[in-house]
């Protein structure tokens, strides 16, 4: 990229200028996902902007505690909830909400409902919070395809059943990265603009990645495949040179840096977890669409993560994600196991 040309660029590709381009490719289009995402950007905006603000703003803290106004502070992951909850409903086009911060699915008011289904994690890698560490907000669309009540069956659903998904990362900078099922676009947050500028077009993740993230210190507790993958980026036996590891521990940034870097994150499952931690519907499904979109693969385990189908919206799963030939190392091992 020629950063230089890029300071004086006129013509700005925004992200709703891209989503209204796309859009225009079906007639039959409404505008109603358009509005959609920009109230989704709009959220993205406004936890970029509490994020940033934390420290100074005193919203670090544990929620239900009080300033010294007497004020009840938030904190950032149940504020983050809030203005995505309210952002999506007064967009008018979604009808059931699922987020990790509620236990129970939000169905919207008959008169606010839309044709779309949000499941979304409004603050992933809480853990990273206090410690200025990039965190981020994951999310995956469906469509109703009926007119009756919404259930949470309507969020059910495989995740090759997804419409769009994509994640926000408040780092270094404030990246969105979205798929739409035609490719992986990247935006960066102009902060004197207040726009996402596309900056990461059509991302293709590389066939193979010299990187590795996984929390090792759950290694006890694997399983052989798992384990032998693990040892192999270390210990390579075909003379390539072993595989670096990263690991932040918020799986915006892993998966981010996998995408963009190759590479491959694993969450597998342990004998303390059998399914894993993260979560199918707002964080293994979205990362999975996103990983295929970009040439990349997602597998759980035992089969393609986008073909699981969950039973309960806050269900887990173990997921390896990344380049296209480090997933099929592991899917390897994973089928010589079964076989004996
Ligand atoms: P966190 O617990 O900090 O919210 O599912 C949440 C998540 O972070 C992911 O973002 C991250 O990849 C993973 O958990 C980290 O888990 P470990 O601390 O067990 O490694």
């Amino acid at each position: 990229m020629d950063h230089e040309a890029d300071a004086y660029r006129t013509d700005l590709m925004t992200i709703t200028r891209f989503v209204l381009n796309e859009q225009s490719k079906y007639p039959e289009s409404r505008g109603d996902f358009t509005i959609l995402l920009s109230n989704i950007v709009l959220g993205c905006k406004f936890v970029c902007s509490a994020v940033n603000k934390a420290g100074l703003a005193k919203l670090i803290g544990l929620a239900g505690e009080t300033n010294i106004q007497g004020e009840e502070q938030k904190k950032l992951d149940v504020l983050s909830n809030d203005v995505f909850i309210k952002a999506l409903v007064s967009s008018g086009r979604t009808s059931v909400l699922v987020s990790e911060e509620d236990e129970e699915a939000t169905f919207v008011e008959s008169s606010k409902r839309g044709k779309y289904c949000v499941v979304f994690d409004p603050l992933d890698g809480s853990s990273n919070i206090d410690c200025g560490v990039s965190i981020g907000t994951i999310f995956g669309i469906y469509t109703m395809n009926h007119s009756d009540e919404p259930s949470t069956e309507d969020v059910l659903k495989p995740g090759n059943e997804m419409v769009a998904a994509g994640y926000c990362m408040y780092g270094s900078s404030c990246m969105l990265v979205l798929s739409t099922g035609t490719g992986v676009h990247g935006f960066t947050l102009d902060p004197s603009l207040g726009e996402f500028i596309l900056t990461h077009p059509d991302i293709k993740i590389p066939n193979k990645g010299n990187i590795y993230s996984v929390n090792e210190g759950n290694a006890q507790n694997w399983d052989g495949p798992t384990t032998k993958y693990v040892e192999r980026c270390k210990y390579p036996k075909d003379g390539s040179p072993a595989k670096s590891l990263r690991y932040v521990g918020s799986m915006v940034a892993d998966v981010h840096r996998t995408l963009l870097y190759g590479g491959i994150f694993l969450y597998p499952a342990d004998k303390k977890s059998p399914n894993g931690k993260l979560r199918v519907l707002y964080e293994v499904f979205p990362m999975a669409f996103l990983m295929e979109q970009a040439g990349g693969q997602a597998f759980t385990g035992k089969k393609r993560a986008l073909d699981l189908v969950p039973e309960k919206i806050h269900e887990r799963s173990p997921i390896f994600l990344g380049s296209y030939d480090d997933v099929e190392e592991i899917k390897a091992l994973y089928a010589a196991e079964e076989k004996n």
